[in-house]
């Protein structure tokens, strides 16, 4: 169990690391947020978390993203993928209306096989994207989708200048995806991601892509945290940064309230149940031991 959560201890930390992701294309790290696009016309950034995620296990990541600052004049939007790409860690899509995601002809190809979450900010009609800021489950590459959150935020604009929060959970018992923003559920859904996506495949390489058009805008991601659990008897528990421990959480692993420079990050501090007795335990013990000593003389 030690040793577990030992491992998970270190899957936080990766988190507040910027250093843990490989950037490429116009992706830059920019303190604890990585950069995907610049303020540029025809940009386009990836970046990949250098370890790979098991499907077999439960996942909840969280994440804050950036999406700009110009709503007319701003495009195109950013996705959080998860893929099994054969080009690995160099697997990039197109710019513009690919988002770095999906092939649309202009150099790249689409990353497959995959699954991805769109934060779109820019409307495709060949997409099917609606006219307002959207978000969508994308699959092998393909821009294109059926439907989108769309119903609750009419006029939902995602260029605002502002940090959104993401928050994507996997749970591979009912293989069940849900999707929020900014506290709102905004996906939710069951896939067999491991054998319908992945073809048996468990381990997937994740991050974000991002690009822009003639319409341009900075676009950025900020680690946050990642919990996974193991499908397994006794659960784990992983809080947020700072989190007051749950009381009767077995296992607790709690990171520092704000995030250390990358060289100084201390250890994670670990709230476990005592196994041993405590004092007070073993003098009533002893002294419960003394008497029936004394009344058998
Ligand atoms: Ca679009
Ligand atoms: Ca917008």
């Amino acid at each position: 169990m030690r040793r577990t959560l030992f491992t998970l201890g270190c899957l936080l930390v990766w988190l507040v690391s910027s250093a843990q992701y490989r950037t490429f294309k116009d992706a830059a790290p920019m303190g604890d947020c990585i950069r995907l696009t610049l303020d540029e016309p025809y940009s386009e950034g990836i970046a990949y978390n250098t370890a790979r995620l098991d499907l077999n296990n439960t996942l909840d990541i969280e994440f804050e993203i950036y999406l700009g600052n110009k709503d007319d004049l701003g495009a195109d939007g950013i996705t959080f993928v998860m893929h099994n790409d054969p080009r690995g860690f160099e697997a990039s899509g197109s710019y513009g209306e690919g988002m770095g995601y999906g092939n649309m002809g202009r150099g790249g190809s689409w990353i497959a096989p995959s699954v991805a979450v769109e934060f779109d900010t820019y409307q495709n009609y060949n997409q099917n994207d609606p006219s307002y800021d959207h978000v969508a489950l994308l699959v092998n590459g393909v821009n294109l989708h059926p439907g989108q959150w769309k119903e609750e935020a009419k006029g939902l604009n995602l260029e605002d200048d502002q940090l959104h929060n993401f928050r994507l959970r996997w749970n591979p018992t009912d293989q069940s995806i849900r999707v929020n923003l900014d506290g709102r559920t905004v996906y939710q859904g069951k896939k067999d991601l491991i054998n319908a996506v992945f073809g048996g495949n468990t381990k997937v390489i994740w991050g974000f892509t991002a690009s822009t058009g003639r319409k341009y805008n900075l676009q950025y991601f900020c680690l946050k945290r990642l919990a996974v659990k193991p499908v397994a008897p006794r659960p784990l528990v992983a809080e947020k940064r700072g989190a007051t421990p749950k009381i009767g959480a077995e296992r607790i692993a709690v990171l520092p309230k704000t995030a250390p420079p990358e060289k100084t990050i201390p250890k994670i501090a670990a709230v476990e149940k005592p196994l041993l007795p405590t004092r007070a335990q073993e003098a009533t013990t002893n002294t419960a031991v003394r008497k029936r000593g004394a009344s058998q003389h």
